[in-house]
């Protein structure tokens, strides 16, 4: 059996995951009342007590925390450990304000990691397996936490980092990478550079762990088909640990989430009401294991939907649907709200590949949306004198999705840009004006 398949809690009965939730969340609330001022601060403005709280029921009674706290108490005002304890600190990327910083402790390390090589090991992995790490590595969690899983799975690893396309595939013909983790739109650009080579008889790759960014299941089908594996999601935030808050196993209907470490909610992000399970709301997490940087209903903007169906991998941890884009990337565009993962699967079901780009500007007073889609090479050489035909055909499939007119430009191959890291698909000029 392998060491990170940990079937008595992976596949614990429902009442046992429970009892070990009730029993954490309990002594991290009263740990955190007492050793982190903003905590107490907080509770006492809602008028909880550490006591109100006896078991997941009373979850609902604790105040929300979001980004804006994160960035209130940025550095160490929640650090919930003395920093001589803490090992490590690891960042998101800042994209959209000041930085998380998120703190470790040598224990927190071997718990994330742990959740990495569970992830790991659904896929497939064994000490046998050469575990090729394309994620970025430093202050984002996807390098580390990918390669600490692997190093404890006994996995050949190899700490590649992102960028430089040559290396990579060099890499993974020479050293018979199996395992390739990065992000979904680096793996098919990844694809298709190995194709374009003519390489994909000398690679070895069984399966891939994807995640950072939202990708559709169209855009799976394409990556599994193009390099001959199983695509498996993966996701995580910073501010929770990084990678491996939940994965996908075989079944690859959902992620399991570590309900050993972490407690799931799904709200309505606008009245903040808990959802049943089934409902599609924000996700919403509390750790119930983390000594450092522990986060109490840590409001993750993330859009998706719970389930507690029965899973044919055994697994019994509550799965959460492939987040169908964050709150806060939602665009709104006269009034209708509209996800880039709808555009995503108009394109590839049109047998486009995924490389667009939506841009969003304002004239006279008015949102316009321009999505630019790139041609495969045959649609290039094929489609001279065609290009508007195909161009209203998208305009229409994008009317039928989206419920508004998108102006659709298609241009030559490879003219968008390739990310090595997390893609990026909106560039929105309103607020620019
Ligand atoms: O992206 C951690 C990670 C690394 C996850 C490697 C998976 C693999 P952040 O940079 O803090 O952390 O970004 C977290 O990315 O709130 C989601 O919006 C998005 N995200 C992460 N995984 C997925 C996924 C890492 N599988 C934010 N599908 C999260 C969709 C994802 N979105």
């Amino acid at each position: 059996m392998e060491r990170y398949y940990q079937p008595e809690i992976e596949c614990a009965p429902p009442e046992q995951i429970r009892a070990w939730q009730d029993e954490r969340l309990v002594a991290t609330v009263h740990r955190v009342y007492r050793d982190v001022p903003y905590y107490k601060q907080k509770m006492d403005a809602a008028g909880v007590s550490p006591d109100d709280i006896h078991s997941v029921d009373d979850l609902h009674k604790l105040p929300f925390l979001t980004k804006d706290d994160l960035r209130d108490a940025y550095p160490y005002g929640l650090v919930a450990k003395p920093l001589s304890d803490c090992v490590r600190i690891q960042s998101t990327s800042g994209t959209t304000g000041r930085r998380v910083v998120a703190f470790y402790t040598q224990h927190d390390l071997d718990l994330w990691e742990d959740c990495c090589a569970r992830a790991i090991t659904a896929v497939g992995g064994t000490k046998d397996d050469v575990v090729h790490v394309s994620y970025g590595y430093g202050l984002f969690t996807g390098g580390p936490g990918l390669n600490g899983g692997s190093h404890k799975v006994g996995s050949l690893t190899l700490p590649m980092s992102s960028g430089n396309t040559e290396r990579q595939i060099q890499f993974m013909c020479d050293l018979g990478s199996t395992i390739l983790c990065c992000t979904p739109s680096y793996a098919a650009y990844l694809a298709e550079s190995i194709i374009e080579r003519g390489l994909r008889d000398q690679i070895k790759l069984k399966a891939g762990i994807f995640g950072a960014e939202a990708w559709t299941e169209e855009m799976r089908h394409d990556i599994e088909e193009k390099l001959g594996i199983k695509a498996y999601d993966i996701y995580g935030l910073t501010e929770i640990s990084g990678p491996g808050v939940s994965f996908e196993c075989s079944e690859q209907t959902g992620m399991h989430i570590n309900e050993d470490h972490f407690i799931a909610e799904v709200i309505n992000p606008i009245t903040g009401e808990v959802l049943p399970d089934g409902e599609k709301g924000e996700l919403v997490f509390t750790s119930i294991t983390k000594e450092a940087f522990p986060l109490i209903r840590y409001r993750t903007r993330d859009i998706c939907v719970l389930s507690r169906k029965k899973c044919s991998c055994g697994r019994t941890h509550v799965k959460m649907s492939k987040p169908m884009g964050r709150s806060d990337d939602m665009l709104i565009i006269k009034g209708v709200n509209v996800f880039p993962s709808q555009i995503e699967t108009v394109l590839l079901n049109k047998g486009y590949p995924a490389n667009y780009q939506i841009i969003v500007t304002r004239e006279n007073n008015s949102d316009q949306l321009e999505v630019q889609v790139e041609m495969t090479q045959e649609m290039f050489s094929d489609t001279v004198g065609q290009v508007s035909a195909r161009e209203k055909e998208l305009v229409e499939a994008m009317k039928a999705m989206l419920g508004i007119y998108a102006r659709v430009r298609l241009v030559s191959p490879k003219a968008i840009t390739r990310s090595e890291g997390k893609a990026v698909r909106v560039i929105d000029k309103r607020n620019l004006y």
